[in-house]
């Protein structure tokens, strides 16, 4: 198996933590977001989505979704699982990730990418090029200000996301509390049980 990933990118983070928590080593390569190696024709003949990360099996299997991947790991790996033991705790866990992905994670790129220049005709990760939306900029922070609360009010009576253990819904929420960062954006000071969770899985997670 080979990994190909870019350390500081959120996505690659979410599957960096996921094998650290559960002592994985796979050989590796970055791939240079800051020089835009993802979009460049070797990197393409890899992974035609032109995303990191992408892990390719040893049977020339390419996966290119974390969920994905980890899935496939947790069944490889499965001491310290991540993804569930339960029926109804792999139901939550999955659910959570998917939540997170598209009401959080999603908000915070569609803030960054539709307001830098630096993404100016990239608003969407990957070989497609589209134009910048401005208006996405202020979707994307009501979206914030809708989802923070409603994590805070979980938390409230949930010292995990999903079931009573840390899973991979935690890292899902970790590394996208650290996204908000990127676009100047942290918990509201009222959120108590969002910043005791962000201590907590911080404590078990870095
Ligand atoms: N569907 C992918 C998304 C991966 C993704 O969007 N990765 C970003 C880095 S966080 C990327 O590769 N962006 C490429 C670009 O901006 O051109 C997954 O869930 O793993």
């Amino acid at each position: 198996m080979k990994l190909y990933t870019y350390d500081p990118a959120p996505n690659p983070r979410r599957l960096a933590l996921f094998m650290q928590h559960k002592g994985i080593e796979i050989e590796s390569q970055q791939i240079d977001m800051m020089s835009a190696e993802q979009l460049g024709d070797a990197y393409r003949a890899i992974n035609p989505e032109a995303t990191v990360p992408a892990l390719v099996l040893d049977d020339g299997t390419v996966l290119t979704e974390v969920v994905g991947i980890c899935t496939y790991l947790e069944e490889l790996y499965p001491e310290k699982p991540l993804l569930g033991t339960s029926a109804l705790e792999k139901a939550q866990v999955i659910s959570w990730d998917h939540k997170l992905f598209l009401g959080l994670m999603m908000s915070i790129a569609s803030m960054l990418r539709n307001r830098s220049d630096a993404f100016r005709d990239r608003a969407l990760p990957g070989a497609l090029d589209v134009p910048q939306i401005p208006e996405l900029v202020n979707r994307g922070q009501l979206q914030l200000q809708d989802f923070l609360p409603k994590l805070d009010a979980h938390l409230a009576n949930n010292t995990w996301l999903a079931g009573d253990n840390m899973t991979f819904a935690d890292i899902d929420l970790l590394v996208s509390v650290d996204f908000m960062a990127w676009v100047k954006q942290s918990i509201p000071e009222d959120c108590v049980n969002l910043k005791a969770w962000y201590a907590r899985a911080s404590a078990q997670l870095n």
